[in-house]
């Protein structure tokens, strides 16, 4: 849709930036810390690019102050960050470790003093590992009662001061990671155990999200849910389907269990025709049914263009974690869908598509097929930065990148979508969980490398500057 005019940003709008425990914290066995699955995985052999792990991180654990004294001079409305599970119980459940408890009461309280809202995301992926010996975690409803005690801890101590919330990251990423191409903890390969895994986190963020409306009254809650719009090749019937597939099998699968509590028919008939379907029990879906999101959280990086995929067709294939572009390959599921380039948009170094108008678009589906505020809680561009000898950082690449966005953002929103906020992924440089520290985010970089922390310094980038002129300006400035 063209405008005139574009609406202005609302007043209220959040403009932030977003981090997860893992990447950033480090510390990782400090001031009486678990281990969560990610401790342990990353230190097997080859699971990640050059055996880059977060024990360290980039320290934010001891130098939260500084990083939110950044965050503060820029203006910055809004900070979106997890908690690390096994940092509040050790064990996964049972004793609750006070000091874990009292640096995320440290970090609320910093943040708010300096006028940024806190947004927590209860997991961003690091279950206690003591609970994935125990009963293999996601894939036991065991897990229900203990994230939901987890969670309950945690609205009781910062509902008082944190009012968004975010339930479960990418919870698509994290199980078909985890369980499809097991280049996640738990490092598993096997379709079914994964839809059944998937399932019962879908109860534990159906359970939890009952739990906040007792507790927090006045607080919005939601999932963050990695959504990548798809397109079809071209305008062949067959790749059209071939893109109606995609969408629902990678897509309407999660977020119509999020707002409606039902799977989508034409998924989960494949399913069941392919022995996949997971197990329902009595009382599962009423208690999907009743536990309707505030607002969809929207991690978007890039859009999918796909076409035809023949049952004897292309599944799995190698994903670029070394930054060497045009590593990867086309991937598919048999009989539904696969990938193709899509010749009207760039990539980046590590494959994954330039789109910024793909942001409007996924926004306008969300809020089309849901009917919810969107929260964008995850877009960024990771990249190779060059420290200059004068410590200036130039990334006008990623200034453009997130530009260009923010252009599409306020087109969505003058179309009428009803956007909370905008969290950039990330403020600080920080670890990408398979791709070393090489492949950055941040709008300060952090100096450290795959070799070593080095001194960990944090230096301002050009794109800080640019950010900071877009918060005072509640928007784009020299644009229309
Ligand atoms: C999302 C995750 C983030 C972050 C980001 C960038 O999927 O929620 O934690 O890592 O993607 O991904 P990557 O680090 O693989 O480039």
């Amino acid at each position: 849709m063209e405008h005139k005019n574009y609406k202005a940003f609302p007043n209220n709008f959040l403009w932030g930036s977003a981090s997860a425990a893992y990447q950033i914290e480090g510390a990782w066995e400090q001031d009486g810390k678990g281990p969560s699955v990610w401790d342990t995985y990353t230190k097997q052999e080859g699971t990640t690019y050059k055996g880059t792990n977060g024990d360290v991180a980039v320290d934010h654990y001891n130098r939260y102050k500084e990083d939110v004294k950044l965050m503060a001079e820029m203006g910055l409305k809004a900070y979106r960050f997890s908690i690390a599970w096994s940092r509040i119980f050790p064990e996964g459940s049972g004793e609750i470790n006070e000091a874990g408890l009292q640096f995320y009461d440290d970090l609320v309280d910093e943040l708010i003093k300096n006028n940024i809202e806190p947004l927590i995301t209860v997991y961003h992926w690091d279950v206690p590992q003591a609970l994935m010996d125990k009963y293999g975690a996601w894939e036991s409803r065991e897990i229900i009662e203990d994230f939901d005690l987890y969670c309950q801890t945690l609205f009781n101590r910062y509902g008082d001061r944190v009012k968004y919330w975010v339930t479960l990251n990418e919870q698509n990423i994290f199980v078909g990671l985890g369980y499809r191409s097991g280049v996640h903890p738990p490092g598993v390969k096997d379709l079914k155990r994964m839809y059944e895994a998937n399932h019962i986190a879908n109860l534990a963020n159906a359970k939890v999200i009952q739990s906040f409306r007792k507790i927090v009254k006045d607080g919005k809650i939601g999932p963050s849910f990695a959504y990548s719009p798809v397109y079809p090749y071209n305008s062949d019937p067959k790749n059209i389907l071939a893109a109606e597939n995609a969408e629902e099998f990678n897509s309407h699968w999660w977020m119509d269990i999020y707002v409606w509590g039902k799977y989508p028919e034409a998924t989960w008939n494949y399913l069941e025709d392919n022995g996949l379907a997971p197990t329902i029990e009595d009382g599962d879906m009423s208690l999907l049914a009743d536990a309707k999101p505030d607002f969809m959280g929207l991690n978007y990086y890039q859009t999918t263009t796909v076409e035809f995929n023949p049952l004897d067709g292309v599944g799995e294939a190698k994903m670029n974690t070394s930054g060497k572009k045009g590593s990867s390959q086309d991937s598919g599921v048999p009989g539904l869908f696969k990938t193709i380039t899509n010749p009207f948009l760039g990539t980046t170094d590590w494959d994954w598509t330039i789109d910024p108008r793909g942001l409007r678009i996924a926004l306008r589906r969300i809020a089309n097929r849901y009917q919810l505020p969107v929260l964008i809680t995850e877009n960024g561009l990771g990249a190779f930065d060059d420290l200059e000898a004068d410590d200036s950082i130039n990334d006008d690449y990623r200034i453009d990148f997130l530009e260009t966005h923010v252009e599409e953002i306020q087109g969505a929103i003058s179309d009428g979508v009803d956007v909370l906020g905008y969290c950039t992924w990330s403020f600080t440089d920080l670890l990408s969980w398979l791709n070393g520290y090489q492949k950055r985010y941040g709008f300060v970089y952090v100096d450290r490398d795959e070799e070593g922390p080095k001194d960990l310094r944090r230096l301002k980038k050009k794109s800080y500057f640019w950010y900071q002129a877009v918060i005072k300006a509640n928007g784009l400035v020299n644009r229309k």
